[in-house]
């Protein structure tokens, strides 16, 4: 049983490789985002000397600010991910977009293509990970947030393809096995729309010939044993004031214990790896949810 994906969704999950959530955020929680966003924007773009109209991005954004952080564990869409992925997770990253209207001339690169402005490719390390029985394994899910109008065609919107995750990315430039244009969706969303999705999925983004900056987040989650990928661990002021649930998101231990390895210096274990029941804290708060809804507790 799932917490909260339905059937049709965990079928569309599994078989296009994302889900559509429209309204996730309240109109109030994306004008507060986007007033974040710009601050943001403006405070780095400055700092690190980047044009205006050049697209920019912020990494590790939950420890940016709070309103960021408290996407980690958002009510609608994390139960989603916990039920896509599982409990043993953390946040692999956590990013802020922000891509202003960009020069017509990108109108006329052929989507995605390798020398576009940003080419088809699926998330993944530096030398990819693994292919397995031609597709990569199922270790990541991402939820898009998306805080401005993308309802128009080539308004810098996410494209996906259909089915992607079940394909070696080795294939995504492959002039042999061009992509069906059929299997292509670009995410026409309204803003406080998120999206559930397979980060192994292919995407690339329409060039944003709208007048107005695009403005999105993105939080990736993956399995607790692989490392993260733009932090290793966050400040402590930050975990000072975590939950259970969120310093099990942040890569942490029960109660910030720092024992990664476990206690016996003769038999070494990670508790990433063989996690205790007390640092899965959001195996338990899931467990708690079910059998709530079970007992019809929750819808
Ligand atoms: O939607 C975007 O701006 C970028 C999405 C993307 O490429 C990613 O999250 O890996």
């Amino acid at each position: 049983m799932s917490l909260v994906l339905t059937e049709s969704q965990q079928r569309q999950f599994d078989e296009d490789g994302f889900v559509l959530v429209e309204n996730a955020l309240t109109p109030d929680t994306v004008d507060r985002l986007v007033g974040v966003v710009n601050d943001l924007d403006t405070r780095y773009r400055k700092m690190q000397n980047i044009a205006p109209d050049a697209a920019f991005q912020v990494r590790n954004a939950l420890a940016h600010h709070e309103e960021l952080f408290r996407l980690i564990d958002h009510p609608v869409l994390f139960p989603m991910v916990v039920d896509a992925i599982g409990p043993n997770i953390q946040i692999r990253t956590s990013h802020m977009d922000v891509r202003p209207p960009c020069p017509a001339e990108f109108a006329n690169q052929p989507l995605g293509a390798k020398d576009s402005f940003f080419p088809w490719h699926s998330d993944g390390p530096d030398f990819g990970y693994p292919v397995t029985n031609g597709a990569v394994p199922f270790v990541e899910v991402k939820v898009g947030y998306y805080l401005t109008d993308l309802s128009e065609h080539n308004a810098g919107a996410i494209c996906v393809v259909r089915g992607s995750h079940l394909m070696s990315p080795k294939r995504i430039h492959d002039p042999e096995h061009p992509i069906d244009p059929a299997r292509i969706f670009e995410v026409n969303v309204k803003p406080g729309t998120a999206m559930l999705w397979r980060t192994a999925l292919w995407h690339c983004l329409t060039p944003n010939l709208s007048v107005k900056t695009r403005k999105c987040l993105y939080y990736g989650y993956h399995h607790r044993w692989i490392r993260p990928a733009d932090y290793l661990h966050q400040s402590p002021e930050l975990l000072a004031r975590c939950t259970p649930v969120q310093l099990q998101l942040l890569g942490e231990l029960n109660g910030g214990a720092k024992n990664y390895m476990g206690d016996d210096p003769v038999h070494p274990i990670s508790r990433h790896w063989r996690p205790r029941e007390e640092d899965l804290p959001v195996k338990t708060w899931y467990e708690e949810q079910l059998k709530l809804k079970e007992n019809g507790g929750i819808r």
